[in-house]
């Protein structure tokens, strides 16, 4: 099983509930996306997912699709991010046949020791820091933990998540991880344009 490689440094990855987040995001330059929607009916989750994956490719951004990974092969994503539970349930050949990439969640070395047998495009490292916006069973890792996994991930591509603030991010940046992944940053700001701003500017000064 192979998924198809990505970009070490996917740079700002915005994880979003809607489709007008996703428009939102894709018109002020973002190129890295996840859709998570959680709670709503069927019907609306394909639809958003349908619209979500036209746009994205429009742009010729890159969209991860959370969980739904049927709906993400049927409409051809970019790819799929799947949590722990997500992959003891997931066909994991067909999303690889199909040509999706395949991201991960992991919140301890015992987590990343079981997914590096599956080859996943990107290893999301998480949470960081305390986060208000998921109930998490894992404490946060902290950036030093975090900066010690992507030193041993070597080339394979890294994702950080979980409470990470503007204040906070050239700390994580530090750590060396290809990418940094924000939820309330983002949606939550008082301006977020702005906010998308400042991230991508961070980023680019890493570089
Ligand atoms: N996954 P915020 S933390 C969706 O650690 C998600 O796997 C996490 O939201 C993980 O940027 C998280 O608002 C929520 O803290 C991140």
């Amino acid at each position: 099983m192979r998924f198809p490689e990505v970009p070490f440094a996917l740079g700002l990855y915005p994880v979003v509930d809607s489709v007008q987040w996703i428009e939102r995001l894709l018109n002020v330059g973002v190129k890295t996306l996840q859709l998570r929607i959680k709670n709503a009916n069927s019907d609306v989750i394909r639809e958003d997912i349908r619209q979500a994956i036209a746009l994205t490719k429009q742009f010729d951004a890159r969209l991860f699709i959370n969980d739904e990974w049927r709906l993400a092969i049927e409409y051809q994503a970019y790819g799929v991010h799947l949590g722990q539970e997500d992959l003891l349930e997931a066909d994991l050949s067909a999303i690889a046949q199909a040509g999706l990439r395949l991201g991960v969640s992991t919140h301890s070395d015992e987590e990343i020791e079981r997914v590096l047998p599956l080859n996943p495009s990107y290893i999301a490292l998480g949470p960081v820091y305390t986060t208000q916006t998921k109930e998490m069973a894992m404490p946060p890792q902290g950036i030093t933990k975090v900066a010690e996994h992507v030193a041993k991930l070597k080339t394979i591509p890294t994702v950080a998540i979980g409470g990470i603030s503007l204040e906070r991010a050239a700390d994580v940046l530090q750590t060396g991880v290809g990418s940094i992944a924000v939820v309330s940053a983002i949606t939550q700001a008082t301006d977020w344009r702005a906010a998308v701003a400042s991230f991508q500017q961070l980023i680019a000064e890493q570089r």
